[in-house]
């Protein structure tokens, strides 16, 4: 059992289309942390930091809002900083997925100062390892992996305690299927560990994932970046960006039981849930849906309940 908290950062400074910076209302109206708390987790919701609005400029020098997307990120930094600090685990409720680089800052630097291995699960349909030279939206929910490693302004570079925050080999992308020509090559560069769908077709997803994982172990800190456009649209139809062919409802949901098996997460973005393009919340319902099994929540007692059944 966790003890969670949950931060809202209710903003689109990030996106194409504006809508996910209903996300964080949209999540908790489908019962997320009374869901959290049916299986046995503390949840704290602290509420929505803030930040500017969305100014609907063009980019600038290939950024769009940059200065909006820095402020949005500070927040969400200090505020998933605190949360780790106090030992609990940071659902960061989104919003678009820039915000990724705040949270993920935070969750690097604490793992360094806890003597932590930090793994990254990116789980999304794009890549998001776009530069400003790469883009060709020069939407920055484009490039938060890029600024990760290092590569991007220095406002979203700086924002952990070193620089770059992480390194590729801590960062394992899965579910892949819209990668631009600029991405692709630098995916290659960096040998970044991708399971992209034709991955998932030809091996399939529990083998998949049982790679993803090799590494996992008892010092491992598993930060899961859940973006919704992951899911076929099919099933999540509420994203700004869906890309057809992505994993069905149960494979989605295969993915999170195999994380929430290692019992190893520490921290969680669930990003890109866009209300304005959803259909009666389908699409926050199945990210609360997802984000039960990934807590553990499962049709049948589990090795672990055994010892300790639930009454
Ligand atoms: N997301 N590769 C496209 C771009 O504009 O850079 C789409 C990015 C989507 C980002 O969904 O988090
Ligand atoms: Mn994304
Ligand atoms: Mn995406
Ligand atoms: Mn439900």
């Amino acid at each position: 059992m966790a003890q969670i908290s949950l931060i809202g950062a209710p903003t689109d400074v990030g996106a194409s289309l504006a809508g996910c910076r209903l996300g964080p209302g949209a999540l908790r109206v489908a019962r997320l942390a009374s869901g959290l708390r049916a299986l046995g987790n503390d949840v704290r919701d602290i509420g929505d930091v803030a930040g500017p609005p969305n100014p609907r400029r063009e980019p600038v020098d290939g950024y769009k809002h940059l200065p909006e997307v820095t402020a949005w990120n500070h927040a969400v930094r200090d505020a998933v900083a605190v949360e780790l600090a106090e030992g609990r685990l940071p659902i960061l409720l989104g919003g678009d997925h820039s915000l990724a680089i705040g949270s993920i800052s935070a969750v690097a630097a604490h793992c360094r100062a806890a003597g932590k291995k930090l793994l990254i699960i990116w789980v999304d349909a794009h890549a998001d390892i776009n530069t400003n030279e790469m883009t060709p939206s020069g939407n920055i929910h484009g490039m938060p992996v890029a600024c990760l490693l290092g590569h991007g302004p220095a406002e979203l570079t700086g924002m952990s305690d070193q620089v770059p925050a992480i390194t590729a080999d801590q960062i394992h992308q899965v579910g892949l299927r819209s990668v631009d020509p600029g991405e692709k090559r630098f995916l290659a560069e960096s040998g970044l560990a991708v399971y992209d769908m034709r991955f998932l077709d030809e091996v399939g997803t529990r083998r998949a994932m049982t790679r993803v994982l090799a590494s996992v172990d008892a010092a491992t800190h598993l930060h899961l970046s859940l973006d919704l456009d992951f899911v076929d649209p099919s099933v999540a139809p509420g994203v700004g960006t869906p890309v057809v062919g992505g994993p069905t409802y149960r494979e989605a949901h295969l993915v999170m039981e195999m994380i929430a098996d290692t019992g190893r997460l520490g921290s969680l973005d669930i990003v890109e849930v866009n209300t304005a393009l959803d259909v009666r919340n389908a699409t926050a319902e199945l990210a609360v849906d997802l984000v039960e099994s990934l807590f553990g929540k499962s049709t049948l007692l589990r090795v672990t309940d055994l010892a300790n059944p639930p009454r």
